[in-house]
C-alpha cells in the first residue's frame, strides 16, 4: 500500500513514521510530504531514505491513504484535493473535527462509524483522545452527567520550537519565544489562543470533541488547559459526576479491562501515572482513582498519555489499520 505522510519532517510526522514502522504497516511505497522548503530533503523509513515531495507530486503518486499532520490551513487547502483523487485522508489538525459531514474517530470507541465514502477522517485532539478513552467505558456503565477536566500539557504539543524554548531556558540561554512567558519553572493557563468567551481553543476542543466521539451530548463538560514544562506527555485531572451510583472496585475493573487503557493505581507504593513513564508508550494510563467525597456519584482520576503517540500518531495509524482491516481502502 502507498502511504503519504504529510508533515513528515515535523514532530508528529516523525512519530507517525516510527509508529508505522513499529506496527509493520504494509507499506509498499512511503511518500513523505512537507512544505516547499523541505522538498528534496530525505526521511528514513525502515532503513531506506525517501525524498520529500510536494503536495501535488504526492497526489500524482496516488497513495491509498494520506496521513496529515501539517496544520489546519494546509489541511483545509489540500485534504479536499487528495480526497477528490480518491485518497483517504486521516487529518491530525482541528480543521475537520467538528465538521458535521466528517467523522471524528478514536478506533477503540467509534471506528464503526467509518464508511468507504469517508475520504477525510479527523483525528481528535491529543488531550481529547486520552480523556475519552477513560470516559467511554464509564459512560456506558454509569451514564455521565458532568465532567470537569484540568490538563497539564507537554510542550511537545506545541511543537519543536516550544521544546527548544524550554531546553534553552533550562540552560539559561536565549531562545525564540513561542510562549508569551517563560515556560521553565512556570505553568501557563494558555494552550492555543483565547476565544471571545475567554476559553482557549484547546479548552473548547476538550469541551466539544468528546460528545461527538461518544455520540452523546447529554453530559456537560468544562475544561482548563495548562501548559507545563514537561516533554513526555499530557496529564489530566478529571472529575466525573454520574447519573447512577458506582462501585469503586468495579470502576477499576472496567478500566483495567478496557483495551488501550492501563490502570496504574497503588498509592501506598507510590504507583500512579506520570509523563516520564508514559512517554513512548501507546496506552492511556489512569490512576488516583477515588471517590469525590464532596458529593455523591462522583469520581476523581488522573489520566496520562504520550500526546505524540496515542494522542496523535498512533491513533491516526490505528484508523488506517481499521480502514485496511475492514477493506474500506
Ligand atoms: C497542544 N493539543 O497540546 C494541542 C495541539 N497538539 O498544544
Amino acid at each position: 500500500m502507498k502511504i503519504a505522510v504529510v508533515g513528515a519532517t515535523g514532530m508528529v510526522g516523525q512519530v507517525m513514521l516510527k509508529v508505522l514502522e513499529e506496527r509493520n504497516f504494509p507499506i509498499t511505497e512511503l511518500i513523505p510530504v512537507a512544505s516547499e522548503r523541505s522538498i528534496g530533503s530525505k526521511v528514513k523509513y525502515k532503513g531506506t531514505e525517501y525524498e520529500v515531495v510536494s503536495m501535488q507530486t504526492a497526489i500524482d503518486k496516488k497513495p491509498e491513504i494520506a496521513i496529515f499532520s501539517a496544520g489546519g490551513g494546509t489541511s483545509l487547502d489540500w485534504a479536499p484535493k487528495f480526497a477528490e483523487a480518491g485518497i483517504f485522508v486521516i487529518d491530525n489538525s482541528s480543521a475537520w473535527r467538528m465538521d458535521p459531514t466528517k467523522k471524528l474517530v478514536v478506533p477503540e470507541i467509534n471506528a464503526d462509524v467509518l464508511e468507504k465514502e469517508d475520504k477525510i477522517i479527523a483525528n481528535p485532539n491529543c488531550s481529547t483522545i486520552q480523556l475519552v478513552m477513560v470516559l467511554h467505558p464509564l459512560n456506558k456503565k454509569y451514564d455521565i452527567k458532568r465532567v470537569v477536566v484540568s490538563t497539564y500539557q507537554s510542550v511537545t504539543g506545541t511543537g519543536k520550537a516550544a521544546v527548544d524554548q524550554l531546553n534553552a531556558e533550562i540552560e539559561g540561554k536565549d531562545a525564540d519565544k513561542v510562549y508569551p512567558y517563560q515556560i521553565f519553572k512556570n505553568a501557563l493557563p494558555h494552550c492555543d489562543v483565547f476565544a471571545d468567551d475567554d476559553y482557549t481553543k484547546e479548552e473548547i476542543k476538550l469541551m466539544k470533541e468528546p460528545k461527538k466521539i461518544l455520540g452523546d451530548d447529554s453530559f456537560n463538560l468544562t475544561a482548563t488547559a495548562v501548559r507545563v514544562p514537561v516533554q513526555g506527555g499530557h496529564s489530566e485531572s478529571v472529575n466525573i459526576e454520574f447519573e447512577n451510583e458506582f462501585d469503586l472496585d468495579e470502576v477499576k475493573k472496567i478500566l483495567s479491562e478496557t483495551p488501550g487503557v492501563t490502570v496504574l493505581d497503588d498509592v501506598k507504593n507510590n504507583q500512579y501515572p506520570m509523563p516520564l513513564m508514559a512517554e513512548g508508550k501507546d496506552d492511556v494510563f489512569v490512576g488516583r482513582i477515588r471517590r469525590d467525597i464532596s458529593q455523591p456519584k462522583t469520581l476523581n482520576c488522573w489520566i496520562v498519555a504520550d500526546n505524540l503517540r496515542k494522542g496523535a500518531a498512533t491513533n491516526a495509524v490505528q484508523i488506517a489499520e481499521y480502514l485496511l482491516d475492514k477493506k474500506l481502502v
